[in-house]
């Protein structure tokens, strides 16, 4: 029976998992993951990105990548599957990170040394050396250019289903073409992390995935072709230099010599690679409209399938291409895991410890948020980084744990609203919500049921499905997308956290402080004092813990 390799290279880590499929079972018999700071140190990347003086720039570097995969091609290699029956592979990556090749590329990545690692044999390849990811925040400039250029935000939104958004990759080009010019010219084509990681695989330019493609303000959402307004508003010559843009299905090649030789393994298929929230859409089982998925990962995002796109009129979201052939919304928070991570550190606890300080408060933290702009924020758009905390003394442990994490929830909910979607079920996934503590203030929040996923990454998952699926589609069969996800993409039924409604209804005026402490924090409203003690006065019953 054949075997289906899925990859997920995120900001931070590589991972990998292999599904062994047949006619009745769904296994996942392969599951690693490898850190790119502890297992290549010698790029210097600290979280996943190269350290940079100014916030606002981040960056990462594409040969790391391609070393990881060697890497985890090694690792799989010695796992003791029997990788003769690898029958195809695909990738989920961060979406918006793009690669800038020169014209000899298809041509290094054809002829690569078998004896040596991948990375250092890019360099010459490379027009650029680092990619700029989606935590970059400082093409502010080149977003009212385009804007502009096209006739106004509504415009670009509607047509490309995201009005300009700093991390997207059209705004990063432009920067790339305004203050690097000579190298600008010197690249031949522009990829995304994803397609480029397919490339390397085949050997040959992969063409880009809808759904990563509509993560770059150029993709006419309707069509999946790229829409020329936005392209040439963009950078001269940029048409020549865009991949063309191919069905999530498509088969790209076969795996090149070089990694048959180098690991052992076998001509397989390799799919079309799309971006992390598209493939955890695919891994979370969400191939119908209604129930939603929150992946609390590096970022956070809320996400569902939708059949229509419904663009988000007030700015803050993203419809995107599905791989099913339908849309999903998304809302992204950067300052998801990383601002976790950053208050566990900054009182030196471990998760365990994280958890039970979040256990050991009173749900409500007595009206006290904290909104956890660590970094730069996308939702909202906050461009200098800090936390705000109302009514949390910075040495507080725990109330500043319960603060942080109840005002990312609230923040979930509120700004998911234009999705127009009534959540009764909530799919969680990524890092974070192995926490069944964070679990259940989502849950309050949204007065919904949360469930868990036995897999750890689902959009690794989601990865290889889409390699199934497109290896069945390739073989000129076809499969409807439930059939595809059946018994594994699926919740675990025992994992169900149940909303507490007294809880729901406090949250509910919980929302109104966390509006207001926002509003002041963004200088678009005064004090939110009178918010906080309007909610004491309505929720005395606040101060009793969960657990
Ligand atoms: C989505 C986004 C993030 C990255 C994380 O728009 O920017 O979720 O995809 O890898």
């Amino acid at each position: 029976m054949p075997l289906y390799l899925g990859f997920d290279s995120s900001t931070q880590s590589l991972t990998a998992c292999v599904l062994d499929i047949d006619e009745h079972r769904r296994d996942i018999v392969f599951e690693s993951s490898l850190h790119f700071d502890e297992a290549l140190p010698a790029y210097g990347t600290r979280h996943g990105v190269l350290p940079d003086a100014d916030p606002s720039v981040v960056r990462s570097s594409p040969r790391m990548w391609v070393d990881a995969l060697d890497l985890m091609m090694a690792r799989l290699a010695r796992s003791g599957l029997d990788l003769d029956r690898l029958a195809a592979m695909s990738g989920s990556a961060q979406q918006h990170a793009s690669v800038f090749v020169r014209a000899n590329a298809a041509r290094v990545w054809r002829d690569l040394d078998v004896q040596r690692s991948p990375g250092e044999q890019l360099a010459a390849s490379l027009a650029r050396p680092v990619s700029p990811v989606w935590l970059d925040s400082s093409t502010s400039r080149e977003c009212a250019e385009l804007t502009a250029a096209v006739g106004g935000s509504d415009v670009l939104a509607q047509k490309t289903g995201s009005r300009a958004f700093e991390r997207f990759t059209a705004p990063q080009i432009r920067k790339f073409f305004k203050t690097e010019p000579a190298s600008y010219a010197a690249t031949d084509r522009i990829h995304l992390a994803s397609s480029f990681l397919a490339s390397l695989l085949v050997g040959h330019h992969a063409p880009i995935e809808p759904g990563d493609g509509s993560g770059m303000n150029l993709m006419n959402l309707a069509t999946r072709e790229w829409w020329p307004p936005a392209v040439e508003a963009t950078a001269p010559g940029l048409a020549r230099k865009l991949p063309p843009i191919s069905p999530s299905s498509t088969v790209v090649g076969t795996l090149s010599a070089y990694w048959q030789h180098r690991h052992g393994l076998r001509p397989a298929r390799v799919v079309a690679w799309s971006g992390d929230n598209p493939c955890s859409l695919i891994g979370t089982g969400l191939v119908r409209e209604g129930s939603i998925a929150i992946s609390l990962g590096t970022s956070d995002t809320i996400f569902g399938l939708m059949r229509e796109p419904r663009v988000d009129s007030s700015g803050t979201g993203h419809v995107f291409g599905a791989p099913t052939g339908d849309f999903m919304g998304l809302t992204c928070f950067s300052n998801g895991s990383l601002a976790r991570e950053r208050v566990r550190d900054a009182f030196g606890l471990t998760w365990s410890q994280f958890s039970d300080a979040l256990g050991a408060t009173a749900p409500g933290n007595d009206g006290r948020i904290v909104l956890p702009w660590f970094a730069p924020e996308i939702t909202p758009a906050v461009a200098s980084p800090g936390a705000h905390r109302y009514g949390v003394d910075p040495g507080d442990a725990a109330g500043t744990i319960r603060g942080v994490v109840e005002a990312q929830q609230l923040a979930l909910a509120r700004h998911s609203q234009w999705m127009g979607v009534e959540v009764g079920t909530i799919y969680a996934t990524g890092g974070a919500a192995a926490n069944r503590r964070i679990l259940q203030v989502m849950a309050d929040v949204f007065g919904a049921d949360v469930y868990q996923f036995d897999v750890g990454n689902t959009a690794c998952l989601g990865a290889a499905l889409r390699a199934f699926h497109g290896d069945v589609i390739g073989a000129g069969r076809s499969m409807a997308w439930a059939d595809v996800v059946r018994g594994v993409a699926e919740p675990v039924a025992s994992t169900r956290i149940r909303p507490d409604p007294d809880r729901h209804a406090m949250y509910g005026e919980l929302m109104r402080v966390h509006a207001a402490c926002e509003s002041h924090a963004l200088g678009r409203g005064g004090d939110p004092g009178e918010a906080i003690q309007r909610f004491r006065q309505r929720t005395p019953s606040s101060k009793s813990t969960t657990s």
